[in-house]
């Protein structure tokens, strides 16, 4: 199936409108003294990775309900990552999760993806489950377990990820552990987080040149009293003592409800210590929903001190974007297609604030000025520039619209077998 054939079909329909609808935005700018067609070029430019473990359908503790023509191995993640890739056009890089995509021939891998206009962008290793025939548990921790033999698996677990993904091309590596406590006096609060950073050190010491280390922290979940990299001052504390190479990275739904995530964005850059973002929407919990699904103003908040950031040159800001997300109830690909779309949309967005009133409305503390100056821009629909983007980029209109059209779905259900339902978990 060359999905290219669909994009084109499906965008020859569409073209008419869009020249209209690009052309009065285009207008519209132009009385706000802006021009289009930069912000236009800097929504080709966007990058966001997709996660791997994010094609397949995901559950909850509770069950998952696999959907037709899952991905059964990391070679059919790709193909379904190099779809949503020719549809959306901003998501080339693919962040693996180790052992769930450990390839036989890394060379074959880095091959398939490099064949598909793909690359490997960051590496992600797993001590929060134990795998067959591992000889210790992860039960109770892994780099922070009080047992030195465990801490040292996971340790090499690490290790043997960041080599692999020097194999594959990768440029960073990113560490989440579910390490913490259930019950009061369970795990000791100082200690447990020495071992952190003593595990962490043996870690960033197997980093080549030129490899970032990500560290993630998280409120709770798998741990539900204490986690010991639970907020970004324990993990900005810990990046910086460990070096230039390690940064600390934001998942969206990591936080308790209400905390003010634009801030320790706008923290973390100013301290040079962001690594990155794993993007996605919740309401509650870790919920890994769609980005921009159920807080799109927050994500345009967080996007306007990224783009704050990008425009003042603030020293070392680099960040990576990735998606990390479970899709329980809906197509995967749809799912990853119009979470990155979202992005985009917060990045252009951010990108149309005006900067200069902004300032000034800060400097005079005239509140209103200010919020309204956000509004304005979070308020303006730039879905033509979005479109616009895309098809310049040789991508789709319409992305969903045009994956549904291709019937790359059904194809896949009749290539790959049915999944037995009834397990749970993330993947
Ligand atoms: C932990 C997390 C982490 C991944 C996992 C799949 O909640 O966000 O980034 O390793 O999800
Ligand atoms: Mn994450």
């Amino acid at each position: 199936m060359v999905i290219r054939e669909f994009v084109d079909e499906h965008n020859r329909k569409a073209l008419e409108w869009l020249h209209q609808d690009y052309d009065h935005l285009g207008r519209q700018l132009r009385r706000r003294g802006v021009d289009i067609e930069p912000l236009t070029a800097r929504a080709m430019a966007f990058r966001v990775a997709v996660p791997s473990w994010g094609v397949g359908t995901g559950g909850t503790r509770f069950a998952r309900f696999p959907g037709p023509g899952e991905p059964r191995n990391v070679f059919e993640k790709l193909d379904d990552c190099d779809v949503i890739d020719k549809m959306v056009r901003v998501t080339p890089g693919i962040s693996l999760h180790i052992p769930w995509d450990e390839p036989e021939s890394p060379a074959e891998l880095k091959a398939y993806a490099a064949a598909r206009g793909l690359f490997i962008d960051s590496m992600n290793s797993n001590t929060f489950q134990d795998q067959p025939g591992q000889e210790r548990s992860y039960k109770f921790g892994s780099l922070t377990h009080t047992d030195a033999a465990v801490r040292a698996q996971a340790v090499e677990h690490n290790v043997h990820c960041i080599e692999l993904g020097k194999k594959l091309g990768a440029r960073s590596h990113t560490v989440w552990i579910g390490d913490g406590g259930n019950f009061p006096g369970q795990v000791h609060f100082r200690r447990a987080l020495e071992r952190y950073l003593e595990s962490l050190r043996a870690i960033y010491a197997a980093l080549p040149d030129g490899f970032r280390m990500f560290i993630e922290h998280k409120l709770c979940e798998p741990a539900f009293y204490s986690t010991v990299l639970n907020d970004w001052g324990t993990s900005y504390y810990c990046t910086r003592e460990l070096g230039p190479k390690a940064f600390s990275l934001v998942d969206l739904g990591h936080h308790a409800p209400n905390v003010n995530i634009e801030m320790i964005v706008a923290r973390l850059v100013q301290l040079g210590k962001l690594a990155g973002f794993h993007f996605n929407d919740s309401k509650y919990g870790d919920d890994d929903l769609d980005a921009g699904s159920i807080k799109p103003f927050q994500l345009f908040l967080v996007f306007n001190e990224l783009v704050d950031a990008e425009l003042e040159k603030v020293p070392g800001f680099d960040p990576a974007y990735m998606l990390d997300q479970s899709h329980n109830v809906t197509d995967p690909i749809e799912s990853l297609m119009t979470s990155a779309v979202e992005l985009v949309r917060a990045y252009v967005q951010a990108h149309l604030v005006d900067r200069a009133a902004l300032a000034e409305g800060q400097e005079r503390n005239d509140a209103v000025l200010a919020l309204a100056t956000l509004k304005q821009a979070f308020t303006t629909d730039v879905g033509p520039i979005l479109a616009m983007a895309r098809h310049r980029a040789g991508g789709a209109i319409d992305p969903v619209a045009a994956y549904r059209a291709s019937g790359y779905r059904r194809t896949k259900a009749g290539e790959r077998p049915a999944v037995a339902g009834g397990g749970a978990g993330i993947v």
